[in-house]
């Protein structure tokens, strides 16, 4: 009878096996039939119930049933495993071809890189930078470059005031008035920086960018200061790029020049951007006034010196096509991301 039972537990059992679909329910069944109080232990138990000389042979059989079961159970253990793995490998499967998640770069500012290859293209020719005070005396600003006491750029409508004494500087020249103060000449230098004029509409900001330059040295003329304007010209539009002086006036520079180049954009056959003149205005120069060299505390007998300026904002927009100024300040990054 006992035969029997475990006969009956071990069909009923192999069928189970045949039927089960997951490792999960598989382990269930070995404790179902196999555990410690599974069917085959408690039928064990009844072995008890024999006679002595059945007992181990009967032991036996049933011993036999469950090394067959434990066999069949392991069998459909590494079935179900792999088809298992396999199941979930495909289910997982990666999509290669699928992009990863994007980091925004940052970019330079193209003042910022105008400025630089402005700087790099005189550090050339053995000009170096020299920066100084946003705010400054009216000494420096204005009194040290013969800037006369009447003259407009002085007022309140065209300068910020500090106190009746100091302004936030309308140009960089004061970093050079300061130089020619401090070190012994000869002088080539480079007066990048951050500068203030009281206007504010469509095509002026209160603040913007210039670079001036400062040669100081004994008989220096007007063909050192066209020569080096030209290179620089030439490096930072291109070769093909001519320079031309105009006759000017500014208080600090005699005799004093206006620089153009040919159009970049047309190479002067005439375009919107030159007003249909070939030529294009970018920035002002001239030999420097004996008054300002002797301001500074040099010798105006001994020592002569060229002088230019650049506004950062118009060089930019003439090298980039820029048509509105305000871009510089508005923070678009479609706009700023494109200066690599
Ligand atoms: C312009 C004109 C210029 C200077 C700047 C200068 C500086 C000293 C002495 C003499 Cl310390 N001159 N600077 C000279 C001529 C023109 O700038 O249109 N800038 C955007």
């Amino acid at each position: 009878m006992i035969q029997e039972k475990a006969k009956e537990i071990f069909d009923r059992a192999s069928e189970e096996i045949g039927s089960v679909s997951t490792t999960k329910d598989l382990y269930e069944l070995k404790v179902k039939y196999l555990g410690k109080s599974g069917e085959f232990s408690l039928l064990m138990r009844d072995l008890g119930q024999l006679s002595k000389e059945d007992r181990p042979i009967v032991g036996k059989e049933i011993n036999v049933l469950k090394r067959q079961l434990t066999e069949m159970l392991d069998d459909k253990q590494q079935a179900l495993q792999s088809s298992e793995m396999a199941e979930k490998l495909e289910k997982d499967r990666l999509d290669l071809t699928l992009s990863g998640p994007t980091r925004v770069r940052g970019s330079r500012h193209p003042l910022s890189l105008v400025m630089e290859e402005i700087v790099d293209i005189l550090a050339n020719i053995g000009f170096s930078v020299r920066t100084g005070p946003l705010i400054e005396s009216d000494w420096y600003n204005f009194e040290a470059l013969n800037i006369p006491k009447d003259h407009p750029a002085r007022d309140m409508q065209d300068t910020f005031y500090i106190d009746e004494t100091h302004v936030l500087r309308t140009h960089t020249s004061p970093i050079q008035i300061r130089t020619m103060e401090k070190e012994e000449p000869p002088i080539r230098i480079l007066a990048p920086g951050s500068v203030f004029r009281c206007d504010s509409d469509v095509t002026h900001s209160p603040n913007f960018y210039q670079i001036e330059g400062l040669l100081i040295d004994k008989e220096v003329s007007m063909a050192h200061l066209k020569g080096t304007i030209s290179y620089f010209v030439k490096s930072f539009f291109g070769p093909e790029i001519e320079t031309r002086f105009r006759p000017s006036f500014f208080p600090f520079t005699e005799p004093s020049a206006e620089v153009d180049c040919s159009c970049p954009k047309c190479k002067g056959e005439g375009c919107r951007l030159c007003s249909h003149t070939g030529w294009i205005e970018i920035g002002g120069s001239g030999l420097v006034h004996p008054k300002v060299i002797e301001y500074a505390k040099l010798d105006s007998k001994k020592w002569q010196g060229f002088a230019f300026g650049f506004g950062i904002e118009r060089m930019a927009m003439i090298k980039y096509g820029i048509d509105d100024i305000r871009l510089f300040n508005e923070n678009n990054t479609d706009f700023l991301s494109q200066f690599i």
